[in-house]
């Protein structure tokens, strides 16, 4: 038996969406070096423009779609589009997601619920709508792109957190209702990756020095540094493949150790 081809992803149709770029980008190449053909969404057309040059400077032959994943309308009609021009989507990554940074007392319900929209109510969309078409195939892969926050909380991402806590239940309940239909569904918790999304947290201050935040994560992680999005790209292949054919509703934390470990002791 040739274990290796068990990582293929030939002939598959993926789905990675908010794929513009960071974290998204690099689990859509990743998927298209083991053969898969990729459709990406954003939120913006410039966005959208981009992205399609960084693919194919890449060589990768990207299908990219505007759409926000809080529409349900939108996200149907999508999948739809997808369907008319590239195939049933085997793979689906549930990637786009926002973070607001703000104190809970001093964060609105507007600001809430906008971060539990994206980030939460938006896989559930987007599963919904590209279920149908996995159980009509006879397979499907779902990845939903969870957080270390779906573990720990920590000030001013009460609404991360919770969407993302939500996200890795969601992950599960799926595998639950999905699984009898060869429909695996499994989380990446990613830890501290630089990306976009992170770069507040690693800016460095007005003397030069590095962020008080950045000096905290890489002491806190026993790999002793920011997580790349490339370090995501394996994980991804492996739950996207026959490979993980019976892992289902497990969340792999992809962190460099954070999880595990309590911290060095102050010296
Ligand atoms: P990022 O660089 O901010 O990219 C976010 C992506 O989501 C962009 O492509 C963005 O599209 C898209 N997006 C946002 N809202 C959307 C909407 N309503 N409809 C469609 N697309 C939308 O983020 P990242 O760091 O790569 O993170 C990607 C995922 O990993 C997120 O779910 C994040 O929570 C999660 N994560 C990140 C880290 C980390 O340390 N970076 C760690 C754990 C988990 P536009 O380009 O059009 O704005
Ligand atoms: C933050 C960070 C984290 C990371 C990631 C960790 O402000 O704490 O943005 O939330 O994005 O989710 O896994």
């Amino acid at each position: 038996m040739d274990i290796m081809k068990s990582f293929s992803l030939e002939g598959k149709v993926a789905l990675i969406t908010g794929a513009s770029h960071g974290i998204g980008m690099a689990i859509a190449n990743a998927f298209a070096s083991a053969g898969a053909t990729i459709c990406f969404n954003c939120s913006s057309e410039g966005s959208r423009v981009r992205a399609l040059e960084a693919y194919k400077a890449n060589g990768v032959d990207a299908h990219g779609y505007v759409c926000d994943v809080c529409d349900e309308e939108a996200v149907k009609a999508l999948v739809a589009q997808i369907k008319e021009e590239v195939g049933v989507i085997d793979i689906l990554v549930n990637n786009a997601g926002i973070i607001k940074r703000i104190p809970m007392l001093d964060m609105s319900a507007e600001d809430f619920r906008k971060v539990i929209d994206v980030d939460l109510n938006a896989p559930f969309i987007v599963s919904k709508a590209v279920i149908p078409g996995m159980i009509e195939k006879g397979h499907g892969k779902i990845i939903n792109i969870c957080s270390m926050m779906s573990e720990l909380g920590r000030e001013t991402v009460s609404a991360y957190a919770a969407a993302k806590g939500g996200l890795k239940m969601l992950t599960r309940n799926i595998c639950s209702e999905y699984g009898e239909y060869n429909i695996q569904c499994n989380g990446i918790g990613p830890g501290y990756i630089a990306t976009s999304q992170t770069a507040p947290l690693r800016e460095r201050q007005p003397d030069g020095s590095r962020h008080p935040f950045d000096q905290f994560i890489v002491a806190k992680t026993p790999a002793a540094r920011w997580g790349e999005a490339e370090d995501l790209m394996g994980p991804a292949v492996f739950l996207a493949s026959d490979a993980s054919n019976f892992v289902n509703g497990h969340i792999l934390y992809v962190d460099g150790g954070i999880l595990a470990y309590i911290g060095k002791q102050p010296t």
